[in-house]
């Protein structure tokens, strides 16, 4: 009888409600209070950007009170290795690569305050260039967001060491008149301080997380799982057994456990971190190449739309699949990874392990995760890199559950 047991039950919290629409008087009445405060600005000749040319507004257009706040925090967490590694987290306790996955829904404004925990002492050893200023950041993709909110050197919105910043997120929503498209979709953020001015230093650490904006038609997972594939052959920043620590006998869903029962809608935000191509593939399981990952076959467009079950990722690209678990195919240890070969044979490739609508996996079902970098001659061969693999390149260490 097998062991793995899904006790996990509780769906994502959903992202609070869009926000209440304001009156048109309240609007009109704020608008004229924020001319007169302008003019007065001017009118005094002090209006602090006018001077340096920085459009210096705490908040973007759309925004003018966040609807929900949050903090974060960024830590030093264990050493990879001699690799120092850092993470966000909604506490300084759960903090960790990827960070937590952000969710907001088209419309919303949210506000995100940034602890920075982080010593100086380790930002000094990520550092690129001694000139360079200590700090950690939030930087994200996809929402609007003010310089205030850059999360750059150059725009000051940064954080030094032991100090808060709040930064501030808009989704904006479409609007027909202006012919905004709106910000829904799959996005990411990252630090953009750590070691140089592009943060490449805070983000090989662990400094991302994925960022879900939806509209309220939007189909809602049962399950959310990001994926970020990146240099050095990695998924999450880890390599081969390391991506998956699944524990047989209670598995516990997190940036190494994909795990769903049957029939759950499973969401995968997939981000591409780092300098390298990367191709998402999923075995037993297709979707359709939309926005969403998902075209409802009602719609007059839908026969045109892909099915697919692999896509191309690069640097700085993420995007979202939402899959039926097991749909068609069963529970079972379905592998996901890289299909460029020589990043899959160097250990970029992992395990979503779908269990049965009890939330075991059926008997019969074991699963190997054969060696990283196969010792044997006429395999596809391995780049200098593949070296240093998590797991060992012998046969006889290939590990098998239940
Ligand atoms: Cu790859």
């Amino acid at each position: 009888m097998s062991a793995w047991r899904l006790t996990e039950t509780g769906p994502l919290p959903e992202p609070d409600a869009a926000r209440p629409d304001r009156s048109r008087s309240g609007a009109r009445r704020l608008l004229v209070v924020a001319a007169v405060v302008l003019l007065t600005l001017v009118g005094a000749g002090s209006f602090a950007a006018a001077g340096t040319g920085v459009f210096s507004a705490e908040r973007p257009e759309g925004c003018a009170k966040p609807d929900r706040s949050l903090q974060l925090y960024a830590v030093e967490l264990p050493k990879d290795g001699t690799q120092i590694r850092l993470g966000y987290g909604l506490t300084p306790e759960t903090a960790s690569y990827p960070g937590p996955t952000m969710e907001m829904m088209e419309g919303e404004c949210l506000a995100i305050t940034l602890h920075n925990q982080v010593s100086a002492e380790t930002l000094a050893a990520l550092r690129t260039n001694p000139a360079h200023p200590l700090g950690v950041s939030l930087h994200v993709h996809g929402v609007k967001y003010t310089q205030q909110s850059d999360g750059t050197v150059q725009s000051a919105s940064y954080v030094p060491p032991g100090e808060s910043r709040t930064y501030t997120w808009y989704a904006q929503p479409r609007n027909n008149r202006t012919g905004a498209q709106g910000t829904a979709g799959y996005w990411w953020y990252h630090d953009h301080v750590v070691g140089g001015p592009h943060g490449t230093q805070g983000l090989s650490a662990g400094l991302f997380g994925g960022l879900v904006v939806r509209r309220p038609s939007d189909p809602k997972p049962d399950r959310t799982y990001v994926t970020a594939f990146g240099d050095r052959q990695s998924i999450n920043l880890r390599r081969g057994e390391a991506t998956d620590t699944c524990d047989t006998v209670n598995p516990q869903p997190g940036p190494t456990c994909l795990v769903a029962r049957k029939g759950e809608r499973v969401e995968f935000v997939v981000i591409g971190i780092g300098n390298d191509m990367h191709t998402f593939h999923l075995h037993g399981h297709s979707w359709a190449d939309t926005r969403t990952g998902v075209v409802s076959n009602g719609q007059p467009f839908a026969d045109s739309v892909p099915i697919i079950d692999n896509k191309t990722l690069g640097p700085g690209d993420s995007f979202g699949v939402q899959v039926v678990a097991g749909d068609s195919v069963g529970p079972g240890h379905w592998m996901l990874h890289c299909h460029m070969q020589f990043h899959s044979d160097a250990g970029m490739s992992t395990m979503l392990h779908v269990l049965d609508e009890n939330g075991q996996m059926p008997p019969g079902m074991d699963h190997q995760h054969p060696a990283a970098a196969p010792a044997t001659a006429g395999t596809t061969s391995a780049p200098a890199t593949a070296g240093i693999t998590s797991a060992p390149a012998t046969a006889g260490t290939a590990h098998q559950h239940n």
